[in-house]
């Protein structure tokens, strides 16, 4: 460990010591940025978790969720606008009345492009860690974190195989992920849409790469992550997706219930049956959005969707899914971190 880097760690020790969680994160993250540095990222990881400022329960908003009229009464697909139009009220709106809402431009192409790297770098370090016998190497990309409520060492193999690292346990992609965040402005207009101080899940905010011929497997994702939920998920492809790589298989409405799930042929007992959907829905069409990438779809428990494969894609996707959740509504398991 360099001095500069025990410098900096007991620097950050000791604004924790007063209190002081957002300057400690904000120095160890100016100290990471420049260059990987295991100590402080991983540290960051720690902090924004254990330090993780939280609203009370008695002072979120008593209503969930938030009414907001329709501003898009005459979409019957998947509402879209553009960056500088996101407000809290377009997602509130376009949420509750149409089941998502579709952003255009929320990463800039630099930013995407860095994302994708760091995905590949996570999962090679991963692999790299997997393949050593014995005492495993610590790394900037691929450290496991399981902080105690957290369950993620169960799913942790089964996540690296299907192309997904926990941003928990990537510390140094956690560090460009959330100056993109910072960069796109959304995390004010999320905390907005709460009504309350917003944290991301560490576990179920990955970077992600999706083969081309992927499962297609229907699901809400309010099935599993848990009940009383204030979330909602930031899903950004960071390259383009939707005509040659799968994008995301969509029902564009506001459901109101979660459906039952399993049956034959379901790889997992959280996936509903094409015939569930096509009864439920009521045979409502399936939309495949075109993404570029940088786009994002913002959506919550509710949404029914899936990897958007279609025959003849030739290409693979790599993207971000980033589910943000009130804190007064974080769920231990998940690993809120503050964003
Ligand atoms: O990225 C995908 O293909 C699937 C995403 C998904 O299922 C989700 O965000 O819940």
């Amino acid at each position: 460990m360099s001095v500069d880097t025990a410098e900096c760690l007991a620097a950050a020790d000791h604004l924790l010591a007063e209190g002081r969680v957002t300057a400690a994160i904000d120095l160890l993250t100016e100290a990471a940025r420049p260059a990987e540095n295991y100590e402080l990222e991983r540290r960051l990881i720690e902090i924004r978790h254990t330090g993780c400022t939280r609203t009370p329960e008695a002072d979120a908003p008593a209503h969930w969720p938030p009414l907001h009229p329709d501003l898009f009464p005459d979409c019957d697909g998947v509402p879209e606008i553009d960056r500088a139009e996101l407000t809290a009220e377009a997602m509130g709106s376009a949420l509750v009345h149409h089941g998502s809402l579709l952003v255009r431009g929320v990463f800039p192409a630099h930013t995407a492009a860095q994302l994708k790297d760091d995905t590949d770098r996570a999962l090679a370090a991963a692999a790299e860690r997997r393949a050593v016998k014995g005492k495993k190497p610590t790394h900037s990309y691929f450290q496991p974190y399981d902080p105690p409520g957290s369950d993620l060492a169960v799913a942790r193999a089964w996540q690296v195989d299907s192309g997904s690292v926990s941003v928990a346990d990537a510390p140094r992609v956690a560090v460009h992920l959330m100056d993109a965040f910072e960069a796109s402005g959304i995390v004010p207009i999320i905390a907005d849409y709460f009504g309350e101080i917003p944290v991301l899940t560490g576990r179920k905010t990955i970077v992600r790469k999706v083969p081309a011929d992927s499962k297609f497997e229907w699901h809400q994702d309010g099935q599993f992550l848990g009940d009383d939920l204030r979330v909602v998920n930031a899903w950004i492809p960071v390259t383009r997706c939707g005509s040659t790589a799968p994008g995301l298989a969509m029902i564009p409405r506001r459901l109101d219930r979660i459906l039952s799930t399993g049956g034959d042929g379901q790889a997992f007992d959280w996936t509903v049956t094409p015939d569930n959907v096509e009864a439920f829905t009521g045979g409502a069409p399936v939309v495949y959005p075109e993404f570029e990438a940088g786009d994002a779809l913002f959506f919550d428990d509710w949404l029914l969707h899936a990897t958007g494969t279609r025959p003849g894609m030739t290409e693979d996707r790599y993207g971000v899914e980033a589910w943000f959740f009130a804190s007064s509504h974080a769920v231990e398991r998940w690993i809120p971190i503050q964003v």
